[in-house]
């Protein structure tokens, strides 16, 4: 009889994830596409452990019961540390139920995972105190603001977790760390990075990423994907998993939290920055693409945002929308190995199209002073071409930034612009949950489509609804 497999994996972001299948090989390789549904979101980085069971019954039995496990339980099981695993176990009143389990797999396999195999060792982290209950708040942000590791890993991952929870319970604890958090924040350089999918984002990311280290930064990468809301994962590209940054220990990467509108998208980013640099990560990325309103969120969040283009985007400038082009305060023109003679007139198009915005534009918009033109670049993030002068520029820009006020200026702009779209988004929320108003809503509806009322006497009645002062509708 073929036998079912039980598999841990160990993730990009450092928590365990827990599987079953009844053929290793094609699931692995659906862990390593990234397919939805398969820990896309958490990048599995390398198998750490595989048991075989007789019966499909038997295996997802186990799965359950090693997915319900403290970390240092499963570490136990890896370790193959039998004796470990049943004291521990034993403390908690169960005894592991291994006796269906035929072939465990005391060393960490290899070449099995097509990504990153054997890339690296498995963390070494400190069991946990209590299995299965929350960590109290504070040995979160102790975790957050302690020294670097996995356990420091291990708490923002939770942490962030805890905010891109929904639960009403959780966002009161989520508030009360952030508050804590916050004296923690604002050391880090905030870049915002976006561009249509293929232009070469994460490529660039990476290659960033792994410079900015060798100077001795920090680097947190977080991502803003509003498609991923809809399909619960990428849209196309993302062939480049980052999958040297991922691995490195002076690298935090989180991918876009997969629910919610695309506000409630960049609200978890937002915060999750704030956990990245209360970790100490002195650089920030937030990388999004070019699909609907993100760019301006992005833009909305950071010191710096950053627009990448392909060499043909000059040839036809309409392609860029022009709001995006207001905002940037870099363009780089990406995979100038493919065609130079294409990247150089890309980047004479965008330098006189963007200092006539800079003529022309609304001041409302303008984020740039006679100090600073926007600037464009040519680079190759494949060759790491160009890496060298774009960090060179951004640093110039955050000097400047910080020498004359204006970092600060656009950080509290920033910050009050969100507290009221928040607000706003609140509001719109309470208004729609309110009784009254979901009661009169289906007859305002019928009442506008069929031209009984004009729209906006529906929408006063509604809020008049509302306001529970409500008289006889207009009719
Ligand atoms: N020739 C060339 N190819 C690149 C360059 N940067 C990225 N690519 C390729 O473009 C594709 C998309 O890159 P990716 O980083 O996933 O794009 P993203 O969707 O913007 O994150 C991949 O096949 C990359 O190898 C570059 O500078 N030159
Ligand atoms: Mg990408």
């Amino acid at each position: 009889m073929r036998p079912f497999y039980v598999y841990i994996l160990r993730c990009a972001d450092g928590s365990y994830y827990v599987g079953h299948t009844d053929d290793m090989d094609p699931r692995m390789q659906q862990h390593a596409n990234g397919d939805i549904g398969y820990t896309s979101l958490r990048k599995p980085v390398e198998l750490v452990w595989q048991g075989e069971f007789e019966t499909r019954e038997g295996a997802i039995a186990f799965e359950q019961q090693v997915k319900g496990w403290s970390r240092a339980k499963k570490e136990a099981l890896m370790a193959g540390d039998w004796e470990r695993l049943q004291v521990l176990a034993s403390s908690r009143g169960k005894v592991a139920d291994v006796s269906r389990l035929r072939q465990a797999q005391p060393e960490r396999l290899s070449g099995r995972m097509p990504i990153a195999a054997g890339a690296c060792t498995p963390p070494t982290v400190q069991p946990e105190p209590v299995e299965g209950q929350p960590k109290p708040l504070h040995s979160l942000l102790d975790g957050i603001t302690g020294p670097a590791g996995p356990i420091q890993r291990r708490a923002m991952s939770k942490a962030i977790t805890l905010l891109e929870s929904t639960r009403a319970d959780h966002r009161a604890q989520a508030d009360e760390l952030l508050t804590a958090l916050l004296p923690h924040t604002g050391q880090a350089f905030r870049l915002g990075i976006s561009g249509v999918p293929g232009v070469g984002k994460s490529t660039f990311i990476e290659a960033l990423g792994l410079y900015l280290i060798g100077l001795g930064h920090r680097v947190a990468v977080l991502t803003i994907d509003p498609s991923s809301t809809v399909s619960g994962g990428s849209i196309l590209g993302d062939k480049t998993r980052m999958e040297h940054l991922s691995v490195h220990d002076k690298a935090y990467i989180r991918p876009s939290p997969s629910s919610g509108t695309l506000g409630g998208v960049a609200e978890k980013t937002r915060e999750a920055m704030l956990v990245c640099e209360a970790a100490g990560y002195d650089v920030v990325i937030v990388e999004t693409v070019g699909v609907g309103q993100s760019e301006i969120a992005v833009a909305g969040m950071t010191d710096m945002f950053v627009l990448m283009q392909l060499p043909n985007a000059g040839d036809d400038l309409q392609a860029i929308k022009k709001g995006v082009m207001e905002i940037a305060d870099l363009v780089v023109i990406n995979k100038a190995d493919i065609d130079k003679n294409a990247a150089t007139r890309a980047e004479a198009q965008i330098t006189s199209s963007l200092r006539l915005l800079g003529m022309h534009g609304n001041p409302d918009h303008a984020t740039h002073g006679a100090l600073w033109q926007p600037r464009v670049l040519q680079i190759s993030a494949l060759l790491g071409q160009g890496v060298d002068a774009f960090w060179t520029t951004v640093a110039l820009f955050r000097d400047m930034q910080s020498t004359n006020g204006r970092l600060a200026a656009r950080r509290e702009k920033q910050s009050l612009a969100w507290m009221w779209e928040r607000i706003d988004a609140g509001l719109k929320l309470a208004f729609r949950q309110h009784p009254a108003v979901q009661e009169l809503l289906p007859q305002m509806r019928a009442d506008v489509i069929a031209g009984r009322i004009a729209a906006s006497t529906a929408a006063r009645n509604l809020l008049l609804a509302q306001a529970q002062q409500a008289p006889p509708a207009i009719k």
